[in-house]
């Protein structure tokens, strides 16, 4: 279908939108965003999408891209690069590289958090997360069919909290661990708008998909955030703005942060991502090794199961995901789903290193070595994951 405008389908309640979303009115590109329970989504995108799935966008010229990071690769990388004002992607490889992990951590890292603030405060949230579910249904629902769909939806939604590790045991170290992150953040933000500077990266963009509907605007995290991190908070509604929102740094520019030397706020915040993170990725890692290892019969540009529009690494519906790595965090043990996805972030990160020359590989390795995040750079597995017909597959044997 042609039309004149960018469709975002999507919904202000989907952490994975904000992602898109942000980038969209920080660049300040155009576009219209349409409810996934519209007839449109239903019976055209998700047949050509082959999954229920949010954001997913379609361009003027009718083209459809599901993911967040395909949809910024289009203005970055695509046909749509004249509409956009700056690049995401920093032209310094240690900057790029820092980006990438916060680009993973932001995605795939916080989500434990962001569903247990969404989902472990109903007194505060449900009146709240129950409306804004009803946005993403057809329109034409009685209350009682819309009141039925949440309930099944926030079921689901439920069980993958408990997939992604969140589970009475872990619930207060979960706070304790985000009230940190919150700290660090806010730290971080005294000097600089953005995460690498006067302009946001693919880093911004990462974070503020958890941090965006989950974190910020749930009524029982809004608090928080407000209460105890307001430049976290002001961050992100900079991260939602198409006009500059920047009051209280001085300057007008729109550089990034120097190279040489990272701000040490930034280095607490990496070396936070690898307490927090790097243990957790790499398990998922061994474990999808170790599961293709037993599996070489799959065919290359496949998921390897029987249902191609499976997110987890061994089968499972939607974010309830099958295939499981367990990791020692904090003072206990957490179990959560292997999702391929993850690790075609990671590469992402690892690919534009490759790029790099030998002295700026140096130079990225002594950094991460500092934060204690260099194993980042290192971890893969023994087939690439490569995403065709907007499904994540297995690349070929190597
Ligand atoms: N890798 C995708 C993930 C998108 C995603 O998981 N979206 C959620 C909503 S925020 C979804 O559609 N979930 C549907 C389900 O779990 O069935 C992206 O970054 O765009």
């Amino acid at each position: 279908m042609m039309n004149d405008h960018y469709t975002l389908y999507g919904a202000p309640v989907s952490l994975y939108t904000g992602k898109a979303r942000s980038y969209l009115r920080s660049q300040g590109i155009p576009f219209v965003e349409v409810s996934p329970g519209s007839d449109r989504y239903l019976n055209e995108i998700v047949p050509t999408v082959g999954r229920w799935i949010i954001p997913c966008m379609e361009t003027p010229d009718g083209t459809i891209i599901q993911d967040g990071a395909d949809i910024i690769d289009h203005f970055e990388r695509g046909p749509g690069q004249h509409l956009r004002k700056s690049s995401a992607y920093p032209e310094s490889p240690l900057l790029l590289a820092v980006a990438h992990v916060f680009e993973l951590f932001g995605g795939e890292g916080l989500l434990r958090p962001a569903m247990h603030y969404r989902w472990n405060f109903d007194e505060q949230n449900l009146a709240f997360i129950a409306s804004e579910f009803a946005l993403t249904m057809p329109q034409e629902l009685s209350a009682e069919q819309a009141e039925k769909m949440f309930l099944h939806s926030s079921g689901r939604m439920r069980k993958a909290a408990t997939v992604f590790g969140v589970t009475p045991e872990s619930q207060p170290l979960i706070e304790t661990a985000f009230h940190e992150w919150l700290d660090l953040f806010n730290a971080h933000l005294v000097n600089h708008p953005y995460l690498l500077g006067n302009r946001p990266t693919i880093g911004d963009y990462g974070l503020i998909a958890a941090m965006w509907a989950h974190l910020y605007r749930d009524p029982a995290p809004s608090m928080l955030i407000k209460q105890r991190a307001p430049r976290v908070g002001r961050w992100v509604e900079r991260m939602t703005t198409t006009e500059r929102y920047q009051h209280e740094y001085v300057g007008d520019d729109d550089e990034l942060i120097s190279d040489d030397k990272l701000p040490a706020t930034l280095v607490a915040m990496m070396r936070y991502v690898s307490e927090e993170y790097l243990p957790e990725i790499s398990a998922h890692v061994e474990v999808a090794n170790q599961w293709l290892a037993e599996h070489p019969e799959i065919e290359a540009g496949t998921n390897g199961l029987d249902d191609p529009a499976t997110r987890g690494l061994t089968g499972g519906r939607g974010l309830i995901a099958g295939g499981a790595a367990t990791f020692a965090w904090r003072s206990i043990e957490l179990t959560t789903s292997v999702m391929p996805y993850r690790f075609w972030l990671m590469q992402r990160l690892q690919d534009d290193l490759a790029t790099a020359s030998d002295g700026q590989v140096v130079k990225v390795r002594e950094v991460f070595a500092e934060a204690g995040i260099d194993a980042l750079l290192d971890l893969r597995t023994i087939r690439r994951v490569e995403r065709s017909g907007h499904l994540e597959v297995w690349g070929p044997l190597l």
